[in-house]
């Protein structure tokens, strides 16, 4: 028997049921600018929902160590047949739980420990997963590092060849979370082919760009290609491998169950299959150019204000913002703009000498305020809050106003009517 209060979870806990509720008031009464953030459907958080969070379904689909799988087979085989249909790829993986574990079943499926791998810079736009000392990938490998061209601000692929080609590594990692500019993946490939190297692309940040062809494809070009798929692609939180080779599918299947997880979480699984069929509708194309047209109508408006960005401007749903250009850190920006009902992260920019924690910019994305209806015109608007925020980064007064300029605004935008 259940407790008599469980299936209300406002009787049963009212602490986590309140809880919940002031969250959901913070994201539909902020601007949310976190560049990794989105806004899921109703649908998919219904499916996440779900009493399939109750089934055991270790291993693949017909494949399972657990009776009783037939309803969760089919769920998961449509997720896997529908983002194979929207990547074009031939293979998938929809179990990873994360970006992370997605990144550490492709690693143990192509490197042995201590192998050399090339991977984005932290410092410049790479991901924690890509070598960072203080995470399992710099741990378990031998990590060399590429980063931005110091004049230009953007990867330039002449420097990644040359240190591919003194490093030789077994694995060439593309891919970044804080890089506002488009990837070359066939140069890419071509660069890792000239070094025997393997390349992985994570595409987490792009993949909603890249699945309405708004961003090149690492698809053709990649060995592997791992993504999150709650950032563009506006899904629950989760993690996909996507490849065209059948040999090193089957390594990734056993990398990722029993290597580094147990039972899969099909109540996500169901949730990735209904994001991955709202991604397949015509209107997402329309959602993502939406994205990329506001993320390049923030940059001009803020360049305007003579804001200072990384590389100048964007290609794709982010903006990496110098706040040195206005007199400020990274954690001074973060905050005042908190103040002003906008939320964003400090990042470190190329060359920063400021600290992680510290930092010399902020990084700006455009996902959710577009999941939410603005468009163009309110970039002009939150241009200017965010300019007047900055200039008035300790005026309380000054940004309690924009603070209840940005409510109406959201007030006017729901998330979830
Ligand atoms: N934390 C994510 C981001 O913000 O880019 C990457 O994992």
């Amino acid at each position: 028997m259940f407790h008599k209060d469980s299936n209300k979870l406002e009787t049963m806990d009212p602490e986590i049921f309140g809880i919940i509720e002031l969250e959901r008031a913070r994201q539909e009464d902020g601007l949310e600018l976190i560049a990794s953030e989105n806004y899921t459907s109703q649908a998919v958080m219904q499916a996440q929902g779900s009493i399939l969070t109750n089934k055991y379904a270790e291993g693949l689909p017909n494949k399972r160590y657990y009776g009783g799988c037939e309803f969760v087979d089919r769920a998961e085989t449509l997720a896997i047949n529908r983002v194979n249909q929207l990547f074009n790829s031939k293979f998938a993986n929809v179990q990873p739980h994360s970006g992370s574990q997605a990144n550490m079943g492709a690693y143990f499926s192509m490197l042995q420990y201590g192998d050399k791998v090339l991977g984005m810079n932290l410092a410049e736009g790479g991901h924690l997963t890509h070598g960072s000392p203080v995470n399992f990938s710099g741990k378990l490998f031998k990590f060399s590092s590429y980063g931005l061209n110091p004049e230009t601000e953007r990867l330039d692929y002449d420097m990644i060849r040359e240190t591919a080609k003194r490093e030789l590594p077994k694995l060439i990692v593309a891919g970044a979370s804080a890089y506002a500019r488009e990837i070359d993946f066939k140069i890419f490939r071509e660069i890792a082919d000239e070094v025997g190297a393997m390349l992985m692309v994570d595409m987490a940040h792009i993949a909603g760009l890249v699945a309405t062809g708004l961003h090149i494809s690492p698809i053709p070009y990649a060995h592997v290609t791992t993504s999150t798929t709650h950032k563009t692609l506006r899904g629950p939180r989760g993690g996909i491998i996507l490849t065209n080779e059948e040999d090193l599918f089957k390594k990734l299947n056993s990398n990722i169950f029993p290597g580094i997880q147990g039972g899969p979480l099909e109540h996500v699984i169901a949730g990735k299959a209904v994001a991955f069929k709202e991604a397949l509708d015509p209107s997402f194309v329309t959602y993502q150019k939406q994205v990329v047209a506001n993320s390049r109508s923030l940059a001009s408006s803020l360049l305007e204000k003579k804001i200072g960005l990384v590389s100048g401007g964007t290609d794709n749903h982010l903006v990496l913002l110098k706040t040195d250009s206005v007199g400020l850190s990274g954690k001074e920006a973060e905050i005042a703009l908190e103040h002003a009902g906008i939320t964003c992260n400090k990042n470190m920019i190329p060359g920063d000498k400021r600290s992680p924690f510290v930092t010399s910019g902020i990084r700006l994305g455009t996902p959710a305020i577009t999941t939410r209806g603005l468009t163009e015109i309110h970039m002009q608007m939150l241009a200017n809050w965010i300019h007047l925020a900055l200039t008035n980064h300790t005026n309380e007064v000054v940004l309690a106003k924009i603070k209840n300029e940005v409510l109406e605004l959201c007030k006017s935008f729901p998330v979830y009517k």
